[in-house]
Protein backbone atom coordinates (compact mmCIF):
# COMPACT_ATOMS: atom_id res chain seq x y z
CA UNK A 1 0.00 0.00 0.00
CA UNK A 2 3.01 2.27 0.86
CA UNK A 3 4.63 1.81 -2.38
CA UNK A 4 1.45 2.67 -4.71
CA UNK A 5 1.36 5.36 -2.47
CA UNK A 6 4.82 6.36 -3.31
CA UNK A 7 4.53 5.64 -6.69
CA UNK A 8 1.41 7.86 -7.19
CA UNK A 9 3.09 10.67 -5.29
CA UNK A 10 5.82 10.27 -7.80
CA UNK A 11 4.19 10.15 -10.75
CA UNK A 12 1.93 12.96 -9.56
CA UNK A 13 5.96 15.24 -8.86
CA UNK A 14 6.96 13.95 -12.64
CA UNK A 15 3.12 15.21 -14.20
CA UNK A 16 2.41 18.55 -11.58
CA UNK A 17 5.59 19.86 -10.66
CA UNK A 18 4.36 22.69 -9.96
CA UNK A 19 1.67 21.94 -7.06
CA UNK A 20 4.31 19.40 -5.36
CA UNK A 21 6.07 22.64 -5.13
CA UNK A 22 3.34 24.62 -3.65
CA UNK A 23 2.36 21.74 -1.34
CA UNK A 24 5.48 21.84 0.08
CA UNK A 25 5.35 25.34 0.92
CA UNK A 26 2.57 24.66 3.83
CA UNK A 27 5.70 23.20 5.92
CA UNK A 28 7.99 26.01 7.87
CA UNK A 29 10.82 27.04 6.52
CA UNK A 30 12.42 28.57 3.17
CA UNK A 31 10.34 28.71 0.19
CA UNK A 32 10.75 28.57 -3.45
CA UNK A 33 7.24 29.62 -5.20
CA UNK A 34 4.01 31.38 -3.57
CA UNK A 35 0.26 30.75 -4.68
CA UNK A 36 -1.78 33.93 -5.69
CA UNK A 37 -5.41 33.09 -4.71
CA UNK A 38 -8.95 33.91 -3.53
CA UNK A 39 -10.53 36.52 -5.64
CA UNK A 40 -8.76 36.62 -8.39
CA UNK A 41 -9.36 35.50 -12.16
CA UNK A 42 -6.50 33.46 -12.35
CA UNK A 43 -4.81 31.78 -9.63
CA UNK A 44 -1.01 32.00 -10.10
CA UNK A 45 2.14 30.71 -8.82
CA UNK A 46 5.60 32.67 -8.90
CA UNK A 47 8.92 31.91 -8.18
CA UNK A 48 11.81 33.83 -8.33
CA UNK A 49 12.36 33.69 -12.21
CA UNK A 50 8.32 34.20 -12.83
CA UNK A 51 9.08 37.46 -10.13
CA UNK A 52 11.61 39.05 -11.75
CA UNK A 53 9.71 38.95 -15.31
CA UNK A 54 7.74 42.33 -13.49
CA UNK A 55 9.04 45.62 -13.41
CA UNK A 56 11.67 45.78 -10.77
CA UNK A 57 11.37 47.83 -7.70
CA UNK A 58 14.63 48.62 -5.74
CA UNK A 59 13.55 50.63 -2.22
CA UNK A 60 16.33 51.72 0.85
CA UNK A 61 14.10 50.96 3.75
CA UNK A 62 15.16 51.30 7.80
CA UNK A 63 12.81 49.94 10.05
CA UNK A 64 12.94 48.72 13.41
CA UNK A 65 13.44 44.19 14.11
CA UNK A 66 12.89 42.59 17.49
CA UNK A 67 14.48 46.34 18.92
CA UNK A 68 17.23 47.15 16.32
CA UNK A 69 17.35 49.36 13.72
CA UNK A 70 18.23 47.36 10.60
CA UNK A 71 18.88 49.03 7.20
CA UNK A 72 18.68 47.50 3.85
CA UNK A 73 18.19 47.97 -0.35
CA UNK A 74 15.43 45.43 -1.24
CA UNK A 75 15.10 44.60 -5.12
CA UNK A 76 11.84 42.84 -5.98
CA UNK A 77 8.19 43.23 -7.89
CA UNK A 78 5.66 45.64 -6.54
CA UNK A 79 3.16 43.56 -4.60
CA UNK A 80 0.34 45.28 -7.15
CA UNK A 81 2.17 44.37 -10.33
CA UNK A 82 1.47 40.75 -8.69
CA UNK A 83 -2.14 41.16 -8.27
CA UNK A 84 -2.87 42.71 -11.70
CA UNK A 85 -1.26 39.41 -13.89
CA UNK A 86 -3.51 37.50 -11.31
CA UNK A 87 -6.84 39.93 -11.58
CA UNK A 88 -8.74 41.11 -8.45
CA UNK A 89 -11.75 40.56 -9.01
CA UNK A 90 -14.41 43.23 -8.74
CA UNK A 91 -18.22 44.11 -8.45
CA UNK A 92 -18.92 46.65 -11.31
CA UNK A 93 -22.33 47.30 -9.40
CA UNK A 94 -20.75 48.26 -6.43
CA UNK A 95 -19.29 51.44 -6.03
CA UNK A 96 -15.88 51.67 -5.42
CA UNK A 97 -15.50 47.48 -5.26
CA UNK A 98 -11.69 47.90 -5.46
CA UNK A 99 -11.51 49.62 -2.25
CA UNK A 100 -13.63 46.76 0.11
CA UNK A 101 -10.77 44.03 -1.09
CA UNK A 102 -7.54 43.12 1.01
CA UNK A 103 -4.87 40.97 0.75
CA UNK A 104 -3.72 38.66 2.96
CA UNK A 105 -0.33 37.14 2.79
CA UNK A 106 1.04 34.10 4.48
CA UNK A 107 4.77 32.87 5.18
CA UNK A 108 5.18 29.06 5.18
CA UNK A 109 5.19 28.93 9.02
CA UNK A 110 0.92 30.61 9.41
CA UNK A 111 2.62 34.12 10.03
CA UNK A 112 0.17 36.36 8.33
CA UNK A 113 -0.16 40.46 7.83
CA UNK A 114 -2.78 42.06 5.90
CA UNK A 115 -2.63 45.01 3.39
CA UNK A 116 -5.64 46.86 2.02
CA UNK A 117 -5.53 46.90 -1.56
CA UNK A 118 -6.52 50.63 -1.88
CA UNK A 119 -3.12 51.31 0.02
CA UNK A 120 -1.56 49.68 -2.86
CA UNK A 121 -3.54 50.33 -6.10
CA UNK A 122 -1.34 53.46 -7.78
CA UNK A 123 -4.95 55.72 -8.39
CA UNK A 124 -5.15 55.53 -4.44
CA UNK A 125 -2.37 55.13 -1.87
CA UNK A 126 -0.01 53.32 -4.40
CA UNK A 127 2.38 52.37 -2.01
CA UNK A 128 5.20 50.91 -3.16
CA UNK A 129 5.22 47.28 -1.17
CA UNK A 130 7.22 44.84 -2.84
CA UNK A 131 7.84 41.64 -2.90
CA UNK A 132 11.40 41.26 -2.33
CA UNK A 133 13.92 38.79 -3.91
CA UNK A 134 17.20 39.86 -2.86
CA UNK A 135 18.41 42.24 -0.10
CA UNK A 136 21.48 44.91 -0.84
CA UNK A 137 22.29 43.16 -4.08
CA UNK A 138 22.18 39.71 -2.75
CA UNK A 139 19.28 37.00 -3.58
CA UNK A 140 17.07 35.90 0.29
CA UNK A 141 18.44 33.04 2.08
CA UNK A 142 16.75 31.71 5.12
CA UNK A 143 14.09 34.14 4.59
CA UNK A 144 12.84 31.98 1.18
CA UNK A 145 12.75 33.31 -2.55
CA UNK A 146 10.61 36.46 -1.80
CA UNK A 147 10.04 38.30 1.47
CA UNK A 148 7.64 41.51 1.73
CA UNK A 149 8.92 44.78 2.36
CA UNK A 150 6.10 47.96 3.37
CA UNK A 151 8.93 51.05 3.11
CA UNK A 152 6.31 52.83 5.26
CA UNK A 153 6.37 50.67 8.22
CA UNK A 154 8.14 51.57 11.38
CA UNK A 155 8.11 47.75 12.74
CA UNK A 156 9.12 44.88 10.35
CA UNK A 157 6.35 43.54 11.98
CA UNK A 158 4.35 42.85 8.16
CA UNK A 159 7.79 42.08 6.58
CA UNK A 160 6.44 38.88 6.07
CA UNK A 161 9.61 36.18 5.06
CA UNK A 162 8.85 33.04 3.64
CA UNK A 163 5.78 34.15 1.58
CA UNK A 164 4.09 31.08 0.54
CA UNK A 165 0.63 32.12 -0.19
CA UNK A 166 -1.47 35.72 -1.35
CA UNK A 167 -5.32 35.36 -0.50
CA UNK A 168 -7.37 38.47 -2.05
CA UNK A 169 -10.59 38.89 0.20
CA UNK A 170 -13.26 40.79 0.40
CA UNK A 171 -15.52 42.40 3.02
CA UNK A 172 -18.04 40.97 4.63
CA UNK A 173 -21.48 42.64 4.18
N1 LIG B 1 7.09 34.35 8.06
C1 LIG B 1 7.39 35.22 9.05
N2 LIG B 1 7.74 36.48 8.73
C2 LIG B 1 8.01 37.36 9.71
C3 LIG B 1 7.93 37.01 11.07
C4 LIG B 1 7.55 35.67 11.39
O1 LIG B 1 7.47 35.24 12.55
N3 LIG B 1 7.30 34.79 10.34
N4 LIG B 1 8.23 37.96 12.06
C5 LIG B 1 8.11 39.37 11.68
C6 LIG B 1 8.66 40.29 12.64
S1 LIG B 1 7.80 40.46 14.09
C7 LIG B 1 9.79 41.05 12.37
S2 LIG B 1 10.33 42.26 13.42
C8 LIG B 1 10.59 40.81 11.14
C9 LIG B 1 12.02 40.52 11.46
O2 LIG B 1 12.73 40.66 10.30
P1 LIG B 1 14.21 40.10 10.16
O3 LIG B 1 14.10 38.60 10.33
O4 LIG B 1 14.64 40.51 8.82
O5 LIG B 1 15.00 40.72 11.26
O6 LIG B 1 10.09 39.72 10.36
C10 LIG B 1 8.70 39.66 10.29
N5 LIG B 1 8.36 38.63 9.34
MO1 LIG C 1 8.95 42.03 15.31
Amino acid sequence: MRTVFAAAVLTGALLFPALVAVADQTAPGPTTALQVGGQVTQRLIFDAAKLAQLPVATLDVTFFAAGAVASHSFTGALLWDVLQKAGIIVDATTKNDILRKFVTVIGSDGYEAVFSVGELDPAFGGDQIILAYAEDGRPLTDEGFAKLVAPGDKLGGRFVSNIAKIIVRDGAR
